[in-house]
């Protein structure tokens, strides 16, 4: 199964990044992310076998996240797949330590694919126009975090699905 390490987003955050996407969307067209996708991946691990993920899920019920917050006032563009995206002008060191630590740990379990560089972004659209940011209202938002999720994304029609199998303990 194809599984990820994700922050989601709380309800109101949510939100706040639903209307971004919107505000996005009806500069830059393509695929509008529905607001239940919105997440931040701090680590794709790709395809797991079962024996593994079930590790993984023991795994992720065990471990607590530092709590943080990350300030998210940047809009991005990918060019190749069109992706517009929310994230932070500055790097962040806190999600950089937690991305680091998470590596470690996936490494510890035979897990490969740490990319060189981290580049914290939450997808807003897919298969988008390219983004003039100075035509869009800058974001300024703050993502309050104390937990983490272990999600298996599944392949549709009209995009992926992610369904959450593990939650970290409260921090
Ligand atoms: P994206 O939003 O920038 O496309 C589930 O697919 C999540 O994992 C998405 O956040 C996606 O990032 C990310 N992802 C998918 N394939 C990836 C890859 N090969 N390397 C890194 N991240 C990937």
């Amino acid at each position: 199964m194809r599984l990820f390490l994700a922050l989601v987003p709380p309800l109101d955050l949510r939100e706040r990044l639903g209307a971004l996407a919107d505000a996005a969307h009806a500069r830059c067209g393509g695929r509008r992310m529905p607001d239940e996708s919105l997440h931040l991946t701090l680590a794709f691990l790709g395809e797991v076998g079962d024996e593994q993920a079930s590790e993984l899920v023991d795994w992720m019920c065990r471990l607590a996240v530092t709590p943080g917050e990350w300030r998210l006032d940047a809009w991005g563009h990918f060019r190749r797949p069109g992706i517009v995206w929310v994230g932070g002008q500055a790097p962040d060191a806190a999600l950089g330590v937690l991305h680091k630590r998470l590596w470690d740990a996936l490494e510890e379990f035979g897990l490969a694919g740490r990319p060189a560089h981290f580049m914290p972004h939450v997808t807003l659209l897919r298969r988008a126009k390219r983004l003039d940011a100075s035509r869009l209202p800058a974001p300024d938002l703050v993502w309050g975090y104390n937990q983490l999720d272990l999600v298996q994304s599944t392949i549709h029609d009209r995009g992926s699905r992610y369904v959450s199998l593990a939650r970290s303990l409260e921090s």
